[in-house]
């Protein structure tokens, strides 16, 4: 594993059969209009856009709904992330709504089987077909990738030690459930009611040391020397929909501007980052300047994730 590799592979993943609305699909498109590309080169890395995955067929009805085309177009992300993480590069994943997480994380998990996930998401996303109330599959991609759902074979497993939630505040009765088996087998849960008591960078210490990261605020690059990759899941409905409300599923009470940078410098200073998805960014469900604004916040934090940092 690289620790800085020196390219990062963009992979478009325009998926929206994973919730109910048109416009989840021009997140790769409008990401790439922010200016993702030029602002990740002008910090040094060589950029190599491999453009946008297939994201499978029409809409169909059926429990879950799109099953088809959402399992299909993981897969092709899943293969073309695969072979991005074999060429050595850092890997960041444009939504897209967050089904497409069963491709990127199966993916990181597939080439590096002991990376850490970091789930930063208003919701917990581990439903499965049977505990779901929407049938929409962006509510379940950690539902099969940890093997609460079987019917996905190609999969490879993720182990609940290796997972960690910040960011919480919209969890489904059964999901409820699900966490609290989770955080027995050692996922690390938190909520926005963690955030509220300990702070984002209280938050941020604690799932990064109970992912195995050196607790140290500041980079070095003697501190996660052999730690395993970090893969950062950002569902943009994480933050509040004060400041991000061209979203999909928005829920108040969310991260902070400062705080969800936070995470992401957080995140860079492991030193252990390895891919990453920007996911439910949704240009069609607010006024342009809305739209706009939640663009540009979503660009700017993947740009502070892979290394946006003062000093
Ligand atoms: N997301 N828990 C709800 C569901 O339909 O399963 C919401 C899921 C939201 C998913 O925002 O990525
Ligand atoms: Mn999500
Ligand atoms: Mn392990
Ligand atoms: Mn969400």
């Amino acid at each position: 594993f690289l620790r800085q590799p020196a390219t990062v592979a963009i992979i478009g993943a325009p998926q929206n059969r994973g919730q109910p609305y048109i416009g989840t699909d021009r997140g790769p498109a409008l990401l790439r209009r922010a200016g993702v590309r030029e602002m990740l080169a002008s910090l040094g890395w060589r950029v190599d856009d491999r453009g946008d995955c297939d994201m499978g067929g029409p809409v169909e009805a059926g429990w879950p709904k799109n099953a088809a085309a959402v399992e299909a177009g993981s897969r092709s992300l899943f293969e073309a992330a695969k072979r991005a993480h074999a060429d050595g590069c850092l890997v960041l994943a444009l939504g897209g709504d967050h089904s497409i997480a069963l491709g990127s994380v199966a993916a990181a998990i597939a080439s590096r089987p002991e990376t850490r996930i970091l789930w930063v998401d208003a919701h917990a996303d581990c439903n499965t077909p049977e505990t779901s109330r929407s049938g929409n599959m962006h509510g379940m991609p950690l539902g099969y990738l940890l093997g609460l759902d079987g019917s996905m074979g190609w999969l490879p497993r993720l182990d609940p030690r290796h997972l960690a939630f910040v960011g919480l505040r919209d969890v489904d009765p059964e999901e409820r459930k699900t966490l609290r088996r989770l955080r027995d087998d050692g996922a690390f849960v938190s909520t926005m009611k963690e955030v509220d008591g300990l702070g984002i960078g209280g938050v941020m210490r604690e799932a990064l040391e109970a992912l195995g990261f050196f607790r140290g605020g500041h980079h070095d690059e003697k501190s996660n020397k052999n730690s395993p990759p970090l893969h950062l899941s950002f569902d943009i409905d994480a933050i509040d929909p004060q400041i991000a409300p061209a979203t999909g599923t928005v829920v108040r009470g969310g991260l902070s501007f400062r705080e969800a940078h936070y995470v992401c410098e957080a995140v860079w200073e492991t030193g252990a980052l390895g891919s990453m998805d920007i996911v439910e960014v949704n240009d069609g469900l607010t006024d342009a300047a809305q739209a706009q604004e939640t663009v540009d916040l979503a660009a700017a934090l993947v740009v502070s994730a892979c290394g946006d940092v003062i000093c």
